[in-house]
């Protein structure tokens, strides 16, 4: 037996290298693509130091037995000449509703080719159409809800339609989509594992619908469909409407429509080589179920008593079931929309969204369980659980309770110093679910499916004894999209920080980029995002989520040209509807996916849109001096520490002219690159005539005003950067004492605030701030219990608790899960660390860390002595670590990989032994290295 094995083993191919990590469109094995021209992309495995890719050759076929065979229906391209990793399609016309395989081999330096990849495979949705099937609802027959004061939160519905086959399916797709948010049921069992599908969009202008597979749990003969519909964004509670009186009626909600509606199209394929579609229609039937009300942001109640079977089940009795009516049949609504700047009649009865597209984006899952650390006695019958971690999502109830029995269970960030819930900062969102036991005496367990929260702790009431820990577990839920980095240092509250903002973002990744979790907002902030969305690519793959949110920016765009503080937009809301640094997410998220992707498309897709804002940001600023462009959110949040909006503009106005000038580059519109290049230099100009002085400092004096002129480049000379930065090193001296950091910057000054301290020769100043546990700091957070990034710098304070620094802060808008300030991670990782895109896409991988100095060795904290991080790269895994040793010499590791190089920056001596340590570059490529500077 053993020399049979060993003598097979020796036939084998010896396999050098491999071709994996394959994906299409930024997804693995995705269903329901309608990308007529989608991306490929696949990395290279292997030990061999060097390896890189000479050729590649895909095939794509129609099915996976042709696949098998070696064949390609759709494309095979042969063997091509090229080093890229990447491909877009240019096979023959993908067809719709169809299953695709794939599958890719490379060849390396020596003319080796790798086995082929894995089999990989996608399924189309409908390519160059859209679904096109009845939309349907129940009727209608409530009247407009119209008091402000009151909340009114309808019961979702369940619909329903069994089907009969006579011959024998061979697949069975679904497209699906709601006015509303919903389930998809198929015989008894719910379909896939999405939450708050199709998403948030325009829906007057476009929705989304997923595509499912069902083929396998199609049975011959009968087989029943089955949908719930809630609210959702779509005719529920959105964000802060209720609040300030927007929308109809003033109640902040019924934003885009009265009443939910659903459509499904399902196309089956006979074994016959015949179709059939079946839609939604009439026919469907619709009652309500065991929720009694489910509202995104207010919750959910649900009578376990009123649960109502197998309702998705073949042969269920429906006979006390409406029917369903078409949509359109529940009539005109025409009401007036109020907001901050418009009063305007609007059609809320069913209007068709005039685009349907197939959900680009890994949908929102749970993908984690927590499960309850303690749990404390608040008062009889209620109790309060504590996760140990502040998430978004929902929990899992498990009790025993007689029927009838109510409990009601409310959620908060923190805890008052008396054990209470802090819910101050819910703000009007209602938070709260309810459950009606049906007195199951084995216990019961529900969980809501049409809310969502933000929270650590979690209170019931309404208990008659003291329930064990399991009665509540944490389900973390998020937009699914796959972590690609880690971080650990020798200072455990710096790795802290790290995974604070790695959780803030699980937190806030709820279909788009939300602000936060908890209160009535939760809206796609465009200035948090274009901060966060470089350390947003390094945490995990997030392509596919911003093609979504960039489709949905670009919808938001205002008649002139402006992008919006939000998207999508609801209502109009602050100042006006854009804003300096708020509107540039146009510009600098597309070009920050692309430096972490490589992909073009991410501005190549909005180009025409965003070289119209170009043009429209210049118009209103003719002069290139900076102006007040729309909203003034400024350096929003700042410690008393304000910079006038028309200097922040000049700044932002630069960034973006520069950013668009490297796309125009890549996009090949050179003559565009040229033209933002000059309005660059006049911006420039314009910089140095009006707001720098002859000593390199800076008028107007805040400390982000210092640090958006470094990270803007307003200022290029390295000597005259120096100069500038003193200026600032001074600044924060000024500002620190033995209880403060002397950190006063606002959202837009603390991102680049640690890079330009870098970047000037303030290392160790950058890494004293990082690892300070003094006010203001990220440390002070982690001090105080912080397991996500606060929204302030004083969300909370050991004097003041929640009240703010001087105890008079407005304790409602006072987030503890809010990204901005986490955007650290990315100086962490590109600068401490030292791994970044050389070239967009890490084809060239800059190593370049940065470690502390002997001058370091008397800060308040023990300097940094070693790094390990890692970062997922479209190439594959880079590594790197580096670690002070005890003969005082670094060791430095890094691993690279295939198909990339690196340059390798390092000090010629050890940076702890020497004074003045130089830098030394080199080229490394794939592999381990490994070197020790003494
Ligand atoms: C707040 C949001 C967000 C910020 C805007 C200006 O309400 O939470 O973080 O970008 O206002």
């Amino acid at each position: 037996m053993i020399r049979i094995l060993f003598a097979a083993l020796l036939t084998l191919p010896l396999q050098a290298y491999e071709t994996t990590g394959l994906q299409v469109e930024h997804r693995s094995n995705p269903v329901g693509l309608d990308d007529s021209e989608p991306r490929f992309q696949w990395q290279l495995t292997g030990d061999e130091p060097g390896l890189s890719q000479t050729a590649y050759q895909i095939l794509v076929a129609s099915s996976a037995e042709i696949l098998a065979g070696g064949k390609a229906d759709l494309w095979d391209n042969g063997k091509v000449a090229s080093p890229f990793s990447h491909v877009t399609y240019a096979g023959k016309v993908l067809p719709s509703t169809t299953g695709i395989h794939w599958k890719v081999r490379t060849w390396n330096a020596d003319g080796e080719a790798s086995p082929w990849s894995e089999d990989q495979h996608f399924t189309t949705a409908l390519i160059g159409s859209q679904p096109s099937a009845p939309w349907i609802s129940f009727k209608d027959t409530t009247p407009f809800h119209k008091d402000r004061q009151k909340l009114h939160l309808p019961a979702p519905r369940y619909y329903r339609k069994q089907l009969s086959t006579d011959k024998k399916v061979t697949r069975a797709i679904a497209y699906a989509s709601a006015l509303g948010i919903y389930e998809l049921h198929l015989n008894g069992e719910r379909v896939g594992d999405a939450y708050f599908a199709p998403g948030w969009t325009n829906y007057r202008k476009r929705a989304y619908y997923n595509a499912y597979d069902l083929t396998s749990q199609f049975q011959q003969g009968e087989n029943t469909l089955g949908a719930i519909v809630a609210d959702g964004w779509y005719a529920g509670y959105v964000a802060y409407g209720k609040l300030v009186g927007y929308g109809p009626f003033k109640t902040g909600r019924n934003i885009y429509g009265k009443t939910p509606a659903l459509m499904v199209q399902l196309e089956l394929s006979y074994d016959d080589g015949s179709t059939e579609t079946i839609t939604t229609d009439s026919s469907w039937k619709v009652a309500t179920g065991p929720e009694f009300e489910a509202d995104f942001l207010m919750g959910e109640g649900y009578d376990a008593r009123k649960e109502l079977g197998a309702w998705s089940g073949n042969g269920y009795d429906d006979s006390k079931w409406q029917n369903a009516i078409p949509a359109a049949d529940n009539g005109s609504h025409k009401q007036v929309f109020i907001d901050r700047f418009k009063k305007e009649e609007q059609e809320f009865g069913f209007v068709e969204p005039p685009v349907l597209q197939a959900y680009p984006a890994q949908p929102v899952r749970i993908t984690e369980e927590i499960p309850a650390e303690s749990v404390s006695e608040l008062k009889p019958g209620t109790f309060v659980f504590d996760l140990g971690q502040n998430i978004a999502g929902l929990i899992r109830l498990q009790i025993k309770g007689e029927a009838g029995q109510k409990i009601t269970i409310r959620y908060g960030e923190m805890l008052h110093p008396d054990g209470r819930l802090m819910t101050e900062n819910l703000r009007e969102a209602r938070s709260t679910d309810i459950y009606i036991c049906k007195g199951d005496s084995k216990g019961e367990s529900w969980s809501p499916r049409f809310t969502s929260h933000g929270f650590q702790f979690v209170e019931l009431s309404g208990l008659k004894e003291k329930p064990p820990l399991t009665a509540v577990t944490g389900l973390v839920m998020h937009s699914d999209t796959p972590f690609s980095s880690g971080f650990e240092c020798s200072d455990p509250l710096v790795t802290q920080v790290y995974n604070n903002a790695v959780w803030t973002q699980r937190g806030n990744w709820i279909d788009l980029p939300t602000d936060c979790p908890q209160r009535d907002e939760r809206m796609g902030w465009t200035g948090d995002a274009q901060i966060y969305a470089a350390s947003a690519a390094y945490h995990a793959d997030v392509a596919a989520f911003f093609k979504k949110w960039l489709r949905e920016l670009e919808d938001a765009i205002t008649p002139e040209g402006y992008y919006p503080s939000y998207a999508p937009y609801p209502f109009g809301h602050g100042g006006a509807i854009h804003g300096t640094a708020w509107s540039d997410a146009g510009i600098i998220v597309p070009h920050s996916l692309w430096q972490a992707t490589g992909n073009t498309v991410f501005f190549d897709a909005h180009w025409p849109a965003m070289t119209r804002y170009m043009e429209a940001r210049k118009k209103h600023d003719p002069e290139l001096e900076g102006s007040a462009f729309g909203a003034p959110w400024g350096d929003w949040l700042n410690v008393d520490d304000e910079t006038p909006h028309e200097y922040i503009d000049l700044c932002y106005f630069a960034k973006i002219c520069q950013q668009m000038a490297e796309m125009a580059e890549a996009g090949g519109h050179g003559d565009e690159a040229a033209r933002y290049r000059d309005w660059l230099a006049t911006l420039r100009a314009n910089f140095r005539a009006h707001h720098l002085q002859e000593d390199g400092s800076i008028e107007p004096s805040s400390q982000s005003a210092y640090v958006l002129a470094l990270d803007c480049n307003m200022l290029t000379d390295p000597a005259e950067r120096r100069a500038t930065a003193d200026h600032l090193v001074k600044l924060l001296a000024s500002k620190a004492g033995p209880e403060n950091t002397g950190m006063s910057t606002g959202f837009l000054g603390t991102k680049p605030l640690l890079p330009v301290l870098t970047d000037t020769g303030h290392h160790d100043l950058a890494l004293s701030l990082m690892q300070s546990r003094k006010f203001p700091s990220w440390g002070y957070e982690v001090k105080n219990g912080a397991t996500t990034i606060w929204e302030r710098w004083n969300s909370y304070t050991e004097e003041h608790g929640f009240g703010g620094a001087d105890g008079k802060m407005n304790a409602a808008m006072n987030s503890f899960s809010h990204y901005a300030f986490g955007a650290v991670t990315e100086w962490m990782m590109s600068t401490l660390v030292g791994i970044a895109p050389a070239e967009p896409g890490y084809s060239k991988i800059l190593l370049h860390p940065h470690f502390p100095t002997k001058s370091s060795d008397d800060t308040d904290q023990e300097p940094i002595s070693w790094v390990k991080a890692h970062h997922d790269s479209p190439q594959g895994r880079i590594a790197v670590s580096w670690k002070r040793q005890d003969d005082g010499s670094l060791l430095y590791e890094a691993s690279v990989p295939p198909n990339t190089t690196a340059e390798l920056i390092l000090p010629e001596t050890s940076p702890w032994t020497s004074d003045e340590p130089q830098t030394k570059s080199q080229e490394v490529g794939p592999g381990q290295h490994r070197f020790i500077v003494k």
